[in-house]
């Protein structure tokens, strides 16, 4: 093994945490009103969080409900108006009000401005202010739910949207007044990454999250104003009957349809980036080993934010749009495919002899690797015009955008809920649990879903409440899917709010990472860090740095940085992480 020094002079100033540090976020100040007047992106993530987590149950329950229904053809629990209630709903919430804030919004709040060791985001009124707008637009979508909720689908396509007897008008409202809330999100990240960068870190030295997290922004910043005009339009629509989209007075439904997925395809990549950009920090950090090809990472970042604008009619292939413009979309569609591809293989040559460990975060990063590129090769099926004829509103559009979205952005997620857990809580989780519950959402998952494949091949359509005997087995091995992932989400509800209480102290860096929120106590401080932290290695440099849990950094004498000779332990006599050779 090399040799390892402890450095003298390292970026923040290196304490040990052997037990709580007394002061952090969590503790001071105290009091409910300085949680809810806080600007602190710490308290903000985390009140975002919960808010998250619980539409996350909510929409969960409705989605347990639905394949209730399933189980057999024919009526079980909900006829068809409720059934279709209950799929716009499940959808809706999960879309807008969980996986859009999920990431950015909730986890990286908290860890945007630690990462780049900033002491808060660049506005962090701006940042309440996004919170408050967004608990307003969902109380509008609650008032929807309670008041004989929407069963448009998630989509609201007119002319049904515009006929329909359901509360169209509050829950699309909730969605204008949410959008809000994710450009403000949108707006102050990019000029956080823009500004308040530490002292060292220059824009090739920032972890990829920032990347992920900055090619997101500029999607949300430049997407979400189109949605806010295109549910405005409706509501107008609705109330006042202006013929926007009605053809008795001139208007265009297919119109809609445009406008809704010039937004909503942008969307759908501000529910995967940020969940790759997680991905990317759990690659390196468990491989121990400098990231492979950081550069075409952090750009294929933007060239998916980029591209994901030219896309949107392949959501129309059926409409009646010209057959130019549909070939000329489904080409532009497998374009899409380059820059995911090359973050698959760099982040598999990362891992390619890297010294791999296989943590709760690691095990979700390996299922996502395996649900994502599923979701996304079959995409390209979808993505292919005359393939696309068949398939379309069948169940192969639900198992792919599920294995897309829950398979992806969700798993990723979670592995980052594990990852900074320890950080944001300044607690551990109980690991054994944490891996029961991370397999039984795998197997549960794709017992789920995998069979929608199959279902829809054979031509299932999606949205009905019932089907022909033929679909029966493949619906009940659906239904007994959902069961399994949701003991996989019981059991984790229980070790998580457990560690909160009981869970052993956490150390500063449990994972050995190199990024700088790894620098700071758990929970950090209110400021993040004591004084002013600098850049003086990269946040991948495995071959450069050592660092071990209690945040104590060292460098190898090999790699060319001065210093004297050790014997592999660092000054509290603890043994050091080996390093993988690279
Ligand atoms: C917990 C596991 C989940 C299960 C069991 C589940 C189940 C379902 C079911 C049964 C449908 C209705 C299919 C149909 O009749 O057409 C559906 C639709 C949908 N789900 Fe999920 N889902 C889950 C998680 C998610 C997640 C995590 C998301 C997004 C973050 C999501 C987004 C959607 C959307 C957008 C629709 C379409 C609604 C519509 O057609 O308007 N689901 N899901
Ligand atoms: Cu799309």
């Amino acid at each position: 093994m090399a040799a390892l020094v402890e450095t003298p002079s390292s970026p923040v100033a290196n304490t040990g945490q052997s037990s709580a540090p007394s002061v952090h976020y969590l503790n001071s100040p105290q009091g409910l009103w300085s949680w809810l007047s806080t600007v602190d992106h710490k308290r903000i993530g985390l009140m975002y969080l919960f808010s998250v987590m619980f539409f996350f149950f909510v929409a969960g329950v409705f989605a347990i409900l639905l394949r209730f229904e399933l189980i057999n053809p024919g009526k079980d629990i909900v006829g068809p108006d409720s059934y279709n209630q209950l799929f716009t709903l499940h959808g809706a919430i999960m879309v807008f009000l969980f996986i859009i804030p999920a990431i950015p919004a909730a986890l990286g709040n908290f860890v945007l401005p630690l990462m780049i060791g900033a002491k808060d985001v660049a506005f962090p009124r701006l940042n309440l202010a996004s919170f408050y707008v967004y608990v307003v637009g969902a109380l509008f979508a609650i008032y929807s739910l309670v008041t004989g909720a929407v069963d448009t689908g998630w989509t609201f396509y007119t002319p049904y949207s515009v006929e329909s007897k359901t509360s169209v008008i509050s829950i699309t409202l909730g969605v204008f007044i949410m959008g809000f809330s994710s450009i403000f999100t949108g707006l102050n990240f990019i000029v956080t990454v823009h500004k308040l960068r530490a002292p060292g870190m220059t824009w090739f030295s920032m972890p990829l999250f920032v990347w992920g997290m900055y090619a997101t922004s500029i999607i949300q910043v430049m997407a979400t104003p189109v949605l806010g005009i295109t549910m405005l339009l409706l509501i107008l629509e609705r109330a006042f009957g202006i013929g926007i989209f009605d053809p008795a007075m001139g208007g265009d439904p297919v119109l809609y349809q445009h406008f809704f997925w010039f937004y909503s395809h942008p969307a759908v990549y501000i529910m995967i980036l940020p969940g790759m950009a997680i991905i990317s920090e759990l690659i390196a950090t468990f491989s121990h080993k400098r990231i492979f090809g950081y550069t075409p990472i952090a750009f294929s970042s933007l060239a998916i934010a980029l591209v994901s604008f030219l896309v949107w009619g392949h959501h129309m292939f059926t409409s009646g749009q010209s057959e130019l413009a549909a070939f000329i979309f489904s080409f532009l569609t497998f374009l899409v495919g380059i820059p995911s591809g090359i973050k698959i293989f760099n982040w598999v040559a990362t891992m390619y002899r890297g010294s791999l460990t296989f943590q709760a975060p690691m095990l979700y990063t390996h299922a996502f690797l395996c649900l994502f590129t599923i979701g996304g090769l079959t995409g390209i099926y979808l993505g292919a015009l005359s393939v696309d004829i068949h398939l379309h509103d069948t169940y192969f559009v639900v198992a792919h955008f599920h294995y897309v979205m829950m398979g992806g952005t969700v798993i990723a997620f979670l592995g980052g809920l594990h990852y900074w857990w320890p950080k944001i809580w300044g607690r551990m989780y109980n690991e054994t649990a944490a891996l029961v519950s991370a397999a039984l959402i795998f197997i549960g998952f794709n017992v789920t879903f995998f069979p929608q494949f199959l279902m829809g091949l054979q031509g299932m359509p999606r949205r009905y409440y019932t089907y022909l005997e033929q679909y029966h087995s493949l619906h009940m091995i659906s239904t007994v899917g959902t069961w399994i992932l949701g003991v996989g989400f019981i059991i984790m509800a229980v070790y998580l709010i457990h560690s909160i209480f009981k869970g052993p102290q956490a150390p500063k860096n449990p994972w050995y990472g190199l990024t700088m929120e790894w620098m700071t106590t758990s929970p950090p401080h209110p400021h993040n860090f004591e004084g002013t932290p600098h850049q003086i290695f990269g946040p991948y440099d495995y071959d450069r740095v050592l660092m071990d849990k209690d945040g104590l950094i060292t460098f190898n004498p090999n790699s060319g940085d001065h210093h004297e000779e050790s014997n592999g332990k660092n000054g509290n006599g603890k043994k050091l992480k080996k390093a993988s050779k690279v």
